[in-house]
């Protein structure tokens, strides 16, 4: 059953003990017209990564979607993922995390000096409208908070590996104060954005629809896409996955 979680934040939250998953939930109320509602778990049933993966929510977590109608277009919705990712780094970093952003939204933290990590955190975003204006956005970033690192897929790490338990209600508090700062100025998400990048400078691997391609990644636009400096040239890719490699 839902309850009122009581916190201090620009969002109105409903909070499950247990739910599928929370994105779902959001989806549920964003069809209902709502707006500014977060839906907040402590353990996922069904959790969603992208492009149908999986992913492990067990108790502990902080599982949350935030649903929002924004007066944007299609093409700038990513700027909320990177928002809610650089909301999500700074809470983790608050909470002792040496927390980075890998393009375009995981947190994670380095390992080595060599573009290795492990995953703290994925955002799976979602929207519906048309293209020169969305209907809603729900950003759902899940973060490994107060969970051991055996209930966890390998290449994963927590707050709590990391840094010792967090209490969840203040991460979430900071969390949802800088998401709300930064999608009431999306001009300075991608300045924040760049100065926690831990892809800048890299050998990456990405694989996006248009096929592969391999590189250093230079810089990202202004909308969030990342530009690699290919053999071939300059290449900007607004969405795939990205690897790191080995230096060469
Ligand atoms: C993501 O997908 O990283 C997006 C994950 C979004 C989860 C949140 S939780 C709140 C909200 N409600 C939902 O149902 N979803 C969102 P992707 O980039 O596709 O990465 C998925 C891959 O990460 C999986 O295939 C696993 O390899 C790995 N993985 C699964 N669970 C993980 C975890 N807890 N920590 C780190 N890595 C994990």
């Amino acid at each position: 059953p839902a309850v009122e979680f009581g916190l201090e934040a620009p969002f109105s939250v409903e909070y499950h003990d247990s739910v599928g998953s929370t994105n779902d939930r959001a989806r549920e109320l964003a069809g209902e017209g709502a707006t500014d509602v977060v839906v907040l778990a402590d353990e996922q049933t069904g959790g969603r990564g992208r492009l149908e993966r999986e992913w492990t929510a067990p108790p502990g977590g902080v599982w949350l979607s935030v649903v929002t109608r924004p007066d944007i277009a299609a093409a700038q919705a990513p700027l909320y993922t990177l928002a809610i990712s650089v909301a999500t780094a700074r809470a983790a970093r608050e909470a002792g995390v040496d927390a980075r952003i890998k393009w375009p939204n995981d947190v994670v933290v380095p390992v080595g000096d060599d573009g290795d990590y492990r995953k703290l955190s994925g955002i799976l975003t979602e929207m519906e409208g048309e293209t020169d204006r969305v209907e809603w956005v729900i950003v759902g970033p899940g973060i490994n908070a107060n969970i051991d690192a055996d209930a966890l897929p390998e290449g994963a790490t927590s707050i709590r590996e990391e840094a010792g338990d967090v209490d969840r209600r203040r991460f979430v508090q900071r969390l949802l104060e800088s998401f709300d700062d930064h999608r009431n100025d999306l001009e300075r998400v991608v300045p924040a954005w760049r100065e926690l990048a831990l892809t800048l400078g890299q050998r990456v691997r990405v694989d996006r629809p248009a096929g592969e391609i391999v590189g250093e990644a230079v810089d990202v636009t202004e909308s969030g896409a990342l530009v690699v400096e290919t053999d071939d040239g300059r290449v900007t890719v607004s969405a795939g996955d990205c690897e790191h490699l080995r230096p060469v």
